[in-house]
């Protein structure tokens, strides 16, 4: 915090999506806040969205939680309690749990929301206080496929390689499945001048949106059929003689194979399964043939598919043909979403993962890690389930190779209720366990159905480091003291260890927690070694991986920019992998004629727990985007109530009739209870990310 104009002022950043956009605090009063620009931070400038604007209305606000809350099993309603009473009720449970049916009967479950300190140590207390792999957080649905493609084809997973401004000095930027300009409107100053340069924009989505609008070339598929457009994207660059050989010669591995397998998508097959026309494939190509500096980028519009994987090593291999990865202001990237998507994928919450990004079953990270933790490597369990399949074994009998599921969960940052696919089957998978325990700071529909809630600190009223979509470490600052009655998710999980007569013991000191946090991660791929505290607030962030030095050398000057001379592969070579379009998991027939696909407003967040409570946001609730043409045949306007059916529910909502989505498309946002009992939970092979993007539906007036 420093003193300004008498009032006291803290740089901090938005608490929502991944542009971790840098802002002003500035207290007003005892404890309001005041939302005001930092010009300086250079990913967005001192703009914001409306939700960062208005970030600061949930404080104080009469939704906010403040007593811990406990479930009376006879009249189903919480009731105020005590921290003491409700930690120990919750301790107590997880003995008696863990003594009859062993350490994996209790589950963990995190979010990609929460800050570097908390992701690690959730990932910590699962391993080492509760002695249990079933821990999993909420990233697995929101940039785990491109993780995984990302880790097979370069060796590691770093959502951009590069700075974000890098995007204004390309040629071409090409977005598969990205609202950009809804989703990180402040982001879409880079492309506003990307194109103010001569550049051209190319944007691939089922609807014409507002990122479309800005575009050059907009082509419009068919929700799932990304993949075939990227293998005949590639066909045609290699009959246009366009691909980078000397590249492929001196810094990949596989292109031949992969040749051979994009033979067979000529442009008109590429039409027949995705819609897009020969002539629009044709110009994507002429523009990636004629230009050097080319980005392609994904988000979740190619990647929450059960081939979302495969979808992204497709434009990958793209990429590589090209000779992007490496180039200067050009490449392939994934743009994250959540605010701490990237950083809490690095530390541990993830069920086959160590901090540093190292592997659980690798027997050289468990012995780093377990000797920073000071327990033994063999103390350690192994890998967990992901993210779906922990929450569909809940209180299964012999589930997970004959174990019975977890009869237990604690939740830390996540809405499941409202955000898990086949959400009907999710919730009665949590209401069937003897503990739920939810952290969260407002009553959302997840907590509601919780036997103990724990009313938690919200972002300004505590420090912490979040890793934005750049791989940039950047540090939010307390701006002002918490409510009375709240307390910290490091405070609930160090005093669960405590009870719980954890081996070792759980500090609270955030600074602490980070140095540690760079020891565990000293040598592994996502090194934070060389970061502090000091080093973010000096330099509006740090660049992993930033390894520590020998005392006396100079300092590490973090790697804003990766794959400039090698990959992180073992021959430092990028990996061109074969891959195969197999389209959605459940085609569309007779039945369920329609293709429908989810995803976000602009004034909206997530499972809009919090942003559903902000006054001023505008919150009209659900809605179902149809084009004029399906309007006309089941005979419904604009504003209908419409019904929308798919082989799990159904749900009612008006129409939004709109020119710009596909005919054969329905869109519903999922801010609200509703999209995600028609959602489908087949995952992704690799990744285990379930298929949000598309399943089968019809709608009726
Ligand atoms: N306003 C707002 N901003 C957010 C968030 C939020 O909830 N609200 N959440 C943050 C988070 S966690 C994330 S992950 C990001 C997500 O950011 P985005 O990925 O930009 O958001 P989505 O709306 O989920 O999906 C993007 C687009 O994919 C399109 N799409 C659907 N199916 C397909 C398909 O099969 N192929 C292609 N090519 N496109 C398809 C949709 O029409 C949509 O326009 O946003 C972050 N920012
Ligand atoms: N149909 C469909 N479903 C989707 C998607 C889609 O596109 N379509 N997108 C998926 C994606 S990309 C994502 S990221 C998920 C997100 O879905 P969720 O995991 O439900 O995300 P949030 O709504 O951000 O939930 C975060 C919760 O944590 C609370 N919280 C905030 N800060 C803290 C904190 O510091 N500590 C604790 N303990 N709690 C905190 C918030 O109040 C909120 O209740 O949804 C997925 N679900
Ligand atoms: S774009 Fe994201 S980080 Fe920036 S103000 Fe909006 S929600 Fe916050
Ligand atoms: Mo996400």
């Amino acid at each position: 915090m420093t003193e300004s104009q008498g009032e006291r002022v803290t740089r901090t950043h938005c608490p929502y999506c991944s542009l971790q956009c840098g802002m002003t605090l500035q207290k007003k009063g005892r404890t309001a806040l005041e939302v005001l620009p930092w010009a300086e931070f250079p990913v967005n400038e001192g703009g914001l969205c409306r939700k960062g604007w208005t970030a600061a209305e949930l404080r104080g606000s009469r939704e906010r939680l403040t007593t811990p809350m406990i479930k009376d099993r006879a009249t189903g309603e919480l009731r105020a309690a005590e921290w003491d009473e409700a930690l120990d009720l919750i301790a107590g449970k997880i003995k008696d749990l863990q003594a009859s049916s062993g350490p994996d009967s209790v589950a963990i479950f995190g979010g990609g929301g929460l800050t570097n300190e908390k992701a690690y140590q959730l990932g910590k207390f699962a391993r080492v206080a509760l002695g249990t792999s079933q821990i999993d957080y909420n990233g697995r649905w929101c940039m785990s496929s491109a993780a995984s493609a990302g880790n097979q084809a370069f060796g590691v997973d770093r959502g951009l390689p590069f700075p974000l401004a890098d995007v204004e000095q390309a040629e071409v930027v090409v977005l598969v499945g990205s609202n950009l300009a809804e989703t990180m409107p402040p982001a879409a100053r880079h492309l506003d001048r990307l194109r103010e340069r001569g550049g051209k924009l190319v944007v691939i989505d089922p609807r014409k949106t507002a990122t479309a609008d800005r575009a050059d070339l907009f082509l419009q598929p068919v929700p799932g059929t990304d993949l075939a457009l990227a293998q005949g994207v590639l066909h045609l660059l290699d009959a246009a003689g366009a691909i980078d050989e000397e590249y492929v010669a001196a810094r990949t591995t596989g292109w031949g194979k992969v040749r051979r397998s994009v033979a067979s998508w000529w442009p008109e097959r590429v039409e027949r399964v995705s819609g897009v026309m020969t002539a629009e494939l044709r110009a994507l190509v002429d523009l990636l043939a004629a230009n050097e500096k080319i980005m392609i980028l994904t988000a979740r519009g190619a990647e929450q598919h059960s081939q979302g994987t495969a979808t992204v090593l497709g434009w990958i291999n793209v990429a590589l043909a090209l000779g992007l990865p490496g180039r200067e202001h050009a490449g392939y990237g994934c743009l994250t979403g959540q605010g701490n998507g990237q950083g809490g994928r690095e530390h541990g919450q993830k069920a086959d993962q160590l901090p540093g990004y190292r592997m659980i079953d690798d027997p050289a990270a468990r012995a780093h890690v377990a000797q920073v933790w000071g327990v033994t490597p063999e103390s350690l369990p192994g890998k967990g389930k992901s993210a779906y399949e922990l929450l569909d074994s809940l209180g299964q009998l012999g589930t997970g190779g004959g174990a019975d599921g977890p009869r237990a969960l604690l939740v830390f940052g996540s809405n499941i209720v409202v955000s898990a696919p086949r959400a009907t089957h999710v919730t009665q998978r949590l209401e069937s366990l003897d503990l739920l325990v939810v952290c969260d700071i407002v009553m959302s529909e997840t907590a509601a159905i919780a036997d103990v809630v724990l009313p938690i600190t919200q972002w300004a009223e505590e420090s912490g480091t979040m890793t934005n979509l750049e791989g940039r470490v950047i540090l939010r600052e307390q701006a002002v003291e918490p409510p009375k009655g709240v307390r910290s998710d490091l405070d609930v999980i160090a005093g669960l260890a405590e009870r719980l007569a954890s081996p070792v013991p759980f500090g609270t000191d955030v600074e602490e927690i980070f140095a540690e946090l760079g020891r565990a991660s000293a040598g592994g791929k996502a090194d934070y070694s060389g970061i502090s505290y000091d080093r973010i607030r000096d330099e509006q962030g740090v660049f992993w991986p930033c390894p520590a030095v020998p005392e006396g050398g100079d300092q590490h000057p973090g790697t804003p920019r990766m794959f400039a001379d090698s990959f992180a592969t073992p021959d430092g070579k990028a990996r061109f992998l074969v891959v195969e379009h197999a389209g959605p998991a459940e085609p569309t027939d007779a039945e369920f004629p329609l293709h429908l696909t989810t995803g976000r407003v602009l004034a909206q967040y997530q499972s809009g727990a919090q942003t559903r409570r902000v006054r001023s946001l505008p919150d009209a609730g659900p809605f179902v985007e149809i084009h004029p043409m399906l309007a006309n045949r089941i005979g419904a306007h604009d504003g209908d109530p419409v019904i929308v059916r798919t082989r799990r529910g159904e749900m009612k909502a008006p129409a939004k009739v709109v020119t710009t989505i596909r005919p054969d498309t329905v869109f519903i946002p999922f801010h609200w209870v509703g999209a995600n009992r028609l959602t489908n939970d087949a995952l992704d092979p690799s990744s285990r990310m379930p298929e949000f993007k598309v399943c089968a539906a019809e709608v009726t007036a």
